[in-house]
């Protein structure tokens, strides 16, 4: 097997902010860029294509378009989320990595649905304040992007189903979880999904956090990464549509990718719920290009 840390890495941008209803995260893909993803990554020695941005259309050019019943523009982000899964496709079969920039985090039906392509078997690690896990019968707001991993699993009406392939409840671990709806945390629960929490954290330390959930991954052989933004606390990351405080510290975020470097199966990164509007001096952006650049192998010393 060549070492996944050779491999060249492959940028895609998905402006898309049909998920949730705060105007601004479809800029995240050009914030992320201006904080200089691609000139970082390419001083730690790697080579990185950029192929530009998946065609989303604005909320503006859907007012006849169908809707499902409390899964608000359903069907436009499925249509995307195809495009998007299509061009995660084209990496793995090309054996590139892949970081895909949000956008919101319902994009992420079309980036994990297409790693679950990827030789052997795929674990995903869900580093989020929320657990994504409503559907459209139980979610207070009707956001898709907070039902993204249960219509990964099949849990969601036909439009939101994407690819042929589902996840599997022991495939993806949540960490930093710290927000969760009341009928979201029963469903979660019930499905069986680890999920290591703030507490988890707090108790136990994120290194050993980490090591845990690489441990319940020990089967897999490909990594897909999907970073929410809002898992960072507010005070590091202000530039993001749902800020929770009480949230990561960038250097525990850091330790996340660093581990995860140094664990050499991560194929795949979501960079999501950057909004550009809502931040201050472009910070969160900033953060995300310097998680990137840890993820994949910069190193302190
Ligand atoms: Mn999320």
């Amino acid at each position: 097997m060549s070492t996944h840390t050779q491999r060249p890495i492959r940028i895609y941008g998905v402006p898309m902010d049909l998920g949730q209803n705060r105007r601004g995260v479809d800029m995240g893909p050009s914030a992320i860029r201006y904080a200089g993803l691609q000139k970082r990554l390419e001083r730690i020695g790697l080579t990185v294509h950029d192929s530009g941005n998946i065609r989303v259309p604005g909320p503006e050019e859907l007012h006849d378009d169908p809707q499902y019943e409390n899964a608000c523009n359903a069907f436009a982000i499925a249509e995307v989320c195809q495009r998007t899964h299509d061009a995660m496709l084209q990496c793995v079969a090309a054996d590139e990595r892949a970081i895909f920039l949000g956008g919101d985090h319902s994009m992420a039906l079309g980036t994990v649905s297409g790693a679950l392509n990827r030789e052997g078997r795929l674990g995903v690690l869900w580093i989020d304040t929320h657990a994504d896990f409503n559907t459209p019968e139980i979610s207070p707001s009707g956001n898709v992007h907070g039902m993204v991993v249960a219509a990964l699993m099949g849990r969601c009406p036909p439009p939101l189903r994407v690819g042929e392939r589902l996840l599997q409840a022991d495939q993806i671990i949540m960490i930093a979880v710290r927000d969760l709806d009341p009928l979201e945390k029963v469903a979660i629960r019930e499905a069986g999904i680890k999920v290591l929490t703030m507490r988890d954290i707090d108790e136990n330390g994120m290194a050993n956090v980490v090591r845990a959930a690489l441990r319940l991954l020990g089967n897999v052989t490909a990594i897909h990464v999907s970073f929410d933004m809002d898992s960072l606390d507010p005070t590091v990351a202000p530039g993001v549509g749902t800020p929770v405080f009480g949230g990561l510290t960038l250097r525990e975020a850091h330790l996340i990718m660093e581990l995860l470097a140094d664990d050499g199966r991560v194929c795949s990164l979501d960079l999501v719920e950057v909004n550009p509007i809502l931040d201050e001096r472009n910070r969160t952006a900033e953060a995300a290009v310097e998680l990137a650049s840890s993820l994949f192998g910069q190193r302190i010393l």
